[in-house]
């Protein structure tokens, strides 16, 4: 009858949400035993990083026990994972580099 407001309500937002695909950190950690320059190769090899912007985020990672070296799409960063530890391990250098949901 004309006494339901069931139809009523407040539109706050009439756009679609727009979905975007989750980015992921790729991460360095410290360790005891790597050389400071094969992380520095490392950074500037795989993330595309000047030489000072490498050395920069190895002394982070040194300093500070870890450092995110790049955010990506999941495929991307899984990719940089797979490559840093195949290269660190090739080398026998056990340095570790890992991947986490933003
Ligand atoms: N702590 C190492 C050293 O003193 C250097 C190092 C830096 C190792 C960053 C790993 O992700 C790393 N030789």
């Amino acid at each position: 009858d004309k006494d339901d407001d069931s139809d009523i309500g407040v539109v706050l937002e009439t756009r679609p949400k727009t979905q975007r695909p989750p980015m992921y950190k790729v991460m360095l950690l410290n360790d005891d035993y790597t050389p400071m320059e094969f992380v520095v190769h490392v950074l500037e090899r795989f993330f595309g990083l000047s030489h000072a912007q490498a050395f920069e985020i190895m002394l982070t990672v040194h300093k500070k026990g870890l450092a995110v070296v790049g955010v990506f799409s999941y495929e991307i960063a899984e990719t940089k994972v797979a490559q840093v530890m195949d290269f660190a391990q090739r080398h026998e250098h056990p340095l570790q580099c890992t991947m986490e949901k933003e």
